[in-house]
């Protein structure tokens, strides 16, 4: 893959559920050697350190958890979020995925800026497609589809920037959605890959039908990984585990594909919680897992080039 020049935006962001540990997220990446792997693959690293919430403007508005403290999580992403992209390939550090309600938001203008549509693979074990009406946990981590994608509840948020239409939206790894989820969803036109399919089918066919349509629309690709879209038993420090995840090799494949196709324009690595793992461990496989998606290889294969 062609040197890029990465961004990494450390977002150390707890306030989208109750269990607290992914502020410690951003550090145990840096500590696992996520800026020191990239350089070695041979990319530029530009550590913009830590975002810090604007102070929050509004009240909370129980049963929403921290909804205020979220909003203002959001507005700084955001911005942190169009800033990166505009200097290079951000890769933002998480924090839980209420994070994304900001990137989505930032890259969504810059997109729109540079007049090309954005695409989101969204992989986790969960659709995150609730609105702050429809939320049975009020943790608003389960949260940022629903805004990308334009569902109404959101007046709390800044409007967001270009709604994300779902044909541009592909989830895989899905194995806990709830009954709301699942009505909202059918008919929005979002790829859905569940663990059935996964097993029936294989993650390269979804993947690569996705990919072509990102490279047939010239689109921006901002690929969101949720740390439990990998299986607890190799990935364990997440606060809601869900059994019968993605394999080692099936997440693999899924960067090195991604690699190949040389579309991905933004990464969020999400919902690493330190407090939870074991040595270390998932922290490292998230590294390896970025190192795969940025050029390492077994053997070299025969590529569609970088954008
Ligand atoms: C559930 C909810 C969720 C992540 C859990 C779960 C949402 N749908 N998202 N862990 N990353 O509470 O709304
Ligand atoms: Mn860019
Ligand atoms: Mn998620
Ligand atoms: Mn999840």
């Amino acid at each position: 893959m062609t040197p890029q020049i990465c961004i990494l935006v450390g977002i150390p962001m707890d306030s989208g559920k109750r269990r607290q540990g992914c502020r410690m997220g951003p550090d145990a990446l840096r500590i696992a050697g996520l800026a020191e792997t990239l350089q070695e693959l041979g990319h530029t690293v530009e550590d913009r350190g830590t975002v810090t919430p604007d102070p929050a403007a509004l009240a909370d508005t129980p049963p929403l958890y921290a909804l205020a403290e979220t909003v203002g999580w959001t507005q700084a992403i955001t911005r942190a979020a169009q800033d990166a992209a505009i200097a290079g390939m951000p890769i933002f550090l998480g924090g839980d995925h209420a994070l994304s309600l900001g990137t989505l938001a930032g890259l969504a203008a810059h997109a729109k800026q540079q007049n090309r549509p954005l695409f989101v693979l969204w992989l986790d074990a969960h659709a995150d497609f609730h609105t702050p009406n429809t939320t049975q946990s009020g943790n608003l981590h389960g949260t940022p589809v629903a805004y990308a994608a334009g569902r109404d509840g959101f007046n709390d948020f800044p409007p967001f920037p270009a709604t994300i239409p779902g044909e541009r939206i592909a989830m895989i790894g899905l194995r806990s959605v709830d009954p709301e989820e699942k009505a909202a969803l059918d008919g929005t036109g979002i790829h859905l890959t569940d663990m059935r399919a996964l097993d029936e089918r294989g993650l390269r066919t979804p993947l690569a039908a996705f990919l072509t349509r990102v490279e047939q629309a010239n689109g921006l690709l901002h690929v969101s990984f949720d740390t439990d879209f990998l299986d607890p038993d190799i990935a364990p420090a997440v606060g809601t585990t869900v059994p019968g995840g993605a394999t080692l090799r099936e997440a693999h494949l899924a960067m090195e594909m991604l690699c190949d196709s040389g579309l991905v324009t933004s990464l969020d690595l999400v919902e690493l919680n330190p407090f939870l793992d074991h040595a270390g461990k998932t922290a490292q496989l998230l590294v390896d897992l970025t190192a795969s998606l940025m050029g390492r290889r077994i053997f070299d294969r025969p590529t569609r080039g970088p954008k």
